[in-house]
């Protein structure tokens, strides 16, 4: 076929020297943590967090599932991120950079960040926001949401930061599970240059929200908007009047840091509820020695704040470092397809994280964009969100890292708050694989009797600092979720294999695993098999349920431009995938289609996919970044059946 992924696969990639001399890890690291792995815990919350007052324990575990981490510890998360720094050398440093889509760009220094976070902190409280009061975000990537998400913070109100893509009524949903006091949204922002109405939609969901008592409108794309008397307040106006200080609350360790909702595949949204201390140490400790970050550089992470990932790398890790942190906000092919790497050469980026999605995407339009721009002051890559193909990872090692930068896959979720499984800058690498845990992580692949194994469940044996305490508002349902099925390990959802170094395979979601005629098949090593075919740019496999073998492979493709879908191609795809895992995996039905429904985060909805091939009606699909793509494969499928 057209390449050997396999061979891909097996090779390793050993850093260079001088990768190695000055990556902050060592690998006195993982034997530190191994020989005493509270104690690796302790000396990280000693080294990266000020306390207020100090904790009397590292780990208490008395009342299993409910972990509690640096017990009786007092800290405040804002004053960690910006209170230290503005008080240091560091005044003048840029925390936050900032462009948009339509090219206007802000730099906030330690100094400066300080300030209008003390003051958005003031305004709040004298809109009524205390401590422990839920505050709902829907708002851009813009530095007004950074400053939201630490005035929140140092006031003590947790943060529901809900996506600003998302519909009206997820955000109604949202507002409403978490009982939302205050709600902090933009006018709008700007999409493919056209203005996106964000407060439009947000009065929409806040006709069905009896918590909410103020709205907070940040003037961002400039469109008209409609401010209800008595409820919607001007950002710029409550700044205009606010206090230039605001005594930090003194939180505990376990207070509520912020709540996150999951994008559910089924039922209500899962409130992910993250703590104060545990959180703002491991965020810390994994960004600093698995990206390496240095006092001078410019880190760009693109994900946004509505996901987990906007949470622990772009705001709370990177300013709690007191490090340079990239926001952008638009598309990424706007004004053309090589808007990321001119930002990156504009910017002087020198780490840049992103996902798999967009690495495909980007390998899809080609390398004549990023060869457009001056990359090499980029020294370390990582990626996040799913398993990324080895076609992908070598694309993204050679066309953005130029051959030099090592990629740090990064495993970890929402529920996890920041890296679990992840290499170091020193690990020898392999496309593909996530590697090992963390130093201080204890992770395994189990089989159904939690009986170690090469490939079966991977689930967490050990509490760690940054895990989320419960679902909000419902202990049960954290129980079942997550510890039902392993008693003490805590059960991640997801497929993993081991290789023979030890290395850690996540092979997808479990429920995204196939069985055909008994044997397990997993998504993503399908798509991955797929994606190596040169026509190929994107796929998504789903099991279709089929009377002889319980479930069929259904593969949906697009093709990279320039490609047809004849029946030549189909036959060699099959045939392709046959090869590389065993005709068992040979998909029964190939279509193809233009796009796929995904999240706004990136994620493939199988659930939609597998309703098409199995003809059902499309259910809700107010969640999706394009609605209209669902119809045209719909379309496409009726019209091949
Ligand atoms: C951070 C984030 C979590 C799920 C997770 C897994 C998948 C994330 C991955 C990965 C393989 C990686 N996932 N990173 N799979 N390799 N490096 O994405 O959180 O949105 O909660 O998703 O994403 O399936 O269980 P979240």
């Amino acid at each position: 076929m057209d390449t050997n992924a396999n061979a891909i696969e097996n090779r390793v990639f050993y850093p260079s020297e001088e990768v190695v001399k000055n990556a902050n890890a060592t690998p006195e690291l993982y034997e530190e943590a191994k020989k005493d792995r509270l104690g690796f815990w302790d000396r990280m919350a000693k080294e990266l967090v000020t306390w207020f007052e100090p904790y009397d324990k590292v780990l208490d575990d008395s009342n299993p599932p409910f972990y509690k981490w640096f017990t009786n510890g007092k800290l405040n998360v804002s004053y960690n991120c910006v209170d230290r720094h503005a008080k240091s050398e560091k005044r003048n440093k840029a925390a936050i950079c900032y462009e948009s889509e339509i090219g206007k760009k802000v730099v906030l220094t330690y100094g400066q960040l300080y300030r209008e976070v003390n003051m958005f902190a003031s305004a709040l409280s004298k809109l009524g926001v205390k401590k422990g009061d839920r505050v709902c975000l829907y708002m851009p990537m813009i530095p007004e949401a950074a400053i939201a998400m630490l005035a929140c913070t140092r006031i003590g109100a947790p943060h529901s930061i809900v996506f600003g893509g998302f519909s009206s009524d997820s955000l109604r949903d949202r507002i409403n599970d978490a009982k939302a006091k205050l709600v902090i949204t933009a006018d709008g922002n700007f999409r493919r240059g056209t203005p996106f109405p964000l407060k439009k939609n947000a009065d929409e969901a806040l006709k069905e929200t009896p918590t909410v008592e103020k709205v907070v409108v940040v003037k961002n794309a400039g469109n008209e908007v409609e401010m209800v008397e008595g409820r919607d307040v001007w950002y710029h106006d409550i700044m205009a009047t606010a206090d230039t200080y605001y005594e930090p609350e003194k939180m505990d360790a376990e207070d509520m840091l912020f709540i996150l909702y999951t994008s559910g595949s089924t039922g209500k949204p899962k409130g992910v509820v993250h703590t104060t201390g545990g959180y703002l140490v491991q965020t810390q400790a994994t960004l600093k020695y698995v990206f390496d970050l240095k006092e001078t550089d410019v880190y760009w992470c693109t994900a946004d704040i509505g996901w987990i990932t906007g949470h622990s790398y772009v705001v709370y890790a990177p300013l709690a470092l007191g490090m340079t942190t990239f926001m952008y906000d638009g598309t990424i092919d706007y004004p053309d397809k090589d808007r990321m790497w001119d930002m990156a050469e504009r910017w002087g980026v020198n780490v840049f994280y992103t996902a798999p999605t967009a690495i495909r995407t980007f390998m899809k339009w080609g390398t004549e964009y990023p060869k457009k721009h001056d990359l090499s002051q980029i020294r370390l890559l990582g990626t996040v969100g799913e398993p990324i193909n080895p076609e992908a990872w070598m694309w993204y090692y050679e066309n953005i890292g130029g051959g030099r930068c090592p990629i740090m896959d990064t495993w970890w979720q929402t529920e996890t708050g920041a890296f679990m499984i992840t290499p170091l800058p020193i690990t020898p690498l392999k496309p593909g694989t996530a590697t090992v845990p963390f130093p201080g992580i204890e992770v395994d692949v189990v089989d159904e009797n939690k009986q170690p194994t090469d490939r079966g469940y991977l689930v967490v044996k050990s509490p760690w600092p940054s895990m989320l305490r419960t679902i909000y508002g419902d202990d049960q349902r954290y129980i079942d979720q997550y510890w039902k099925r392993f008693g003490d390990y805590y059960f991640a959802g997801d497929g993993a294999k081991r290789d023979e170094m030890g290395y850690i395979w996540v092979t997808g979601r479990v429920d995204d695993v196939l069985n055909v005629s008994g044997h397990r098949l997993g998504t993503a090593e399908i798509e991955s098999a797929l994606v190596e075919c040169a026509e190929v740019a994107e796929a998504a496999v789903i099991g279709k349920k089929h009377d002889v073998k319980g479930e069929s492979v259904c593969a949906f493709v697009i093709l990279k431009d320039g490609f047809e879908g004849t029946p030549e191609l189909v036959e060699k795809l099959r045939k392709h995938v046959g090869v590389k895992i065993g005709p068992i995996a040979r998909p029964d039905d190939i279509i193809f289609t233009a796009a796929l429904p995904k999240t706004r985060s990136g994620k493939i909805m199988r659930r939609l996919l597998r309703d098409i091939a199995e003809g059902r009606a499309l259910g809700d699909i107010t969640t999706l970044a394009d609605p209209g793509a669902m119809q045209e494969i719909a379309a496409k499928y009726a019209g091949k059946e």
